[in-house]
């Protein structure tokens, strides 16, 4: 009886060891799956190295001035302060040149590292914008979001949807000078949009839609080039206009833009995964960003300037 107990105990410890490394391995494996879907929240910083002009038809993906034409200017400038992020912004603008008698200018400012996400995959789209009371343009042009957009997900078919924050719930009668604002323009599905061209269920230029009709419509669309800053064109007067804070959301992983004019202090950062990631700061306001940065990476073993 007594050799049988040493028999078979140590035999029921190995089973209970095995289940136990089991099941260790299992948990480990869940966390690693749950970490790697985990959605990201990335801050970018945008300086003028980064721009390009024209668009990224060649297939290259960052910042082109697109169809910035005679009269509209981008650049990066300090302020106006105070920022939503950082102490720069871009300075987007229109003068009231006129051409052929009709006011051609026009000011972009497009990312096309999207080209190719389902608009089904989008979660958030939002900007902070500033107007200036220099401007002289009727009160309710501020400055708009654009995507370039394959309607039928064909390769073939083209619109550009236009998000305008006078065509949201509070009208002109909340637009404002000298103060920055921000804007919702996904706002769950329901900020509103129109198309430069006619696709299934919106008008050209007078419909006035939400983003879940435009999905609903045109259930395989796609970004086909640009998403970014439009200012005009046919706006009469001048457009003094700043934009920072842009954010695009896919599957619920956030990227943030923030324009300034100073080059940022750049950090690496060496995370648990072995990876390198790059950071920004600059030096009013690293703190926030230091946390921002890594946010969503998980805790680093160190970080060191370069
Ligand atoms: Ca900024």
């Amino acid at each position: 009886m007594g050799a049988t107990m040493r028999r078979t105990r140590p035999s029921a410890h190995r089973s209970i060891r095995i289940v136990l490394a089991f099941g260790l391995l299992l948990a480990l494996a869940l966390s690693a799956t749950t970490a790697s879907a985990a959605p990201t929240t990335t801050t970018v910083v945008v300086t003028g190295s980064d721009i390009s002009s024209g668009d990224g038809s060649a297939g290259d993906t960052g910042w082109f001035t697109g169809d910035t034409r005679a009269g509209g200017d981008v650049s990066l400038v300090t302020g106006p302060s105070p920022t939503p992020l950082g102490t720069g912004s871009l300075h987007i603008t229109t003068t009231d040149q006129v051409d052929g008698g009709n006011n051609q200018a026009k000011a972009q400012l497009f990312n096309y590292s999207y080209v190719g996400t389902p608009l089904a995959d989008i979660t958030a789209m939002s900007y902070s914008e500033y107007r200036s009371s220099d401007s002289t343009s009727n009160q309710g042009l501020h400055v708009g979001l654009n995507i370039e957009v394959d309607f039928a997900g064909d390769g073939v078919s083209y619109t550009s949807l236009v998000f305008e924050p006078i065509y949201q719930s509070g009208g002109i009668g909340a637009l404002e000078s000298d103060v920055w604002q921000t804007w919702d323009a996904y706002n769950g599905g329901n900020a509103k949009w129109w198309s430069s061209k006619p696709i299934p269920g919106v008008c050209a230029f007078d419909c006035f839609v939400t983003w879940n009709d435009i999905l609903a419509n045109n259930p395989n669309a796609t970004i086909k080039g640009g998403f970014g800053f439009n200012n005009g064109s046919g706006w009469a007067g001048v457009s003094d206009e700043n934009a920072d804070a842009l954010t695009i959301g896919v599957n619920g992983s956030t990227t943030t833009y923030d324009f300034e004019k100073t080059p940022p202090l750049l950090c690496r950062v060496f995370i648990w995964t072995h990876q390198n990631q790059e950071c920004s700061f600059t030096s009013s306001n690293w703190i926030t960003n230091f946390f921002r940065n890594f946010s969503g990476f998980g805790w680093p073993f160190g970080a060191g300037f370069r």
